[in-house]
């Protein structure tokens, strides 16, 4: 399964995001894209979502919007249920 973040560094839902992924160790497991710094990243997410709100999990190429619903699905998807919430 591939899976990428598309985020923002001074977005802060992003960071609460990045926040959640660190807390639980998933980095390995996950590419990120800052969007501001990468615009070939931006264009792609463009035309994934049709817009540039970040954060953005993309899930073998299926975007998935929202921050509480990206940690909801990394919990559910990678840590069984578990894991510990970022603020
Ligand atoms: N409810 C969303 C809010 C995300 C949000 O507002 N992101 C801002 C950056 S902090 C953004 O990308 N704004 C630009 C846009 O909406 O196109 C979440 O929790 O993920």
């Amino acid at each position: 399964m591939k899976l990428e973040l598309y985020h923002r560094w001074h977005c802060p839902y992003s960071a609460k995001v990045r926040n959640f992924i660190t807390i639980n160790k998933l980095d390995q497991q996950i590419k990120f894209h800052e969007i501001e710094e990468d615009m070939r990243a931006e264009i792609r997410l463009e035309n994934l979502t049709g817009k540039t709100r970040v954060p953005c999990l993309v899930i073998d190429n299926k975007p998935l919007l929202e921050s509480q619903a990206i940690m909801d699905w990394l919990r559910d998807n990678l840590l069984g249920g578990n894991g510990v919430s970022a603020h």
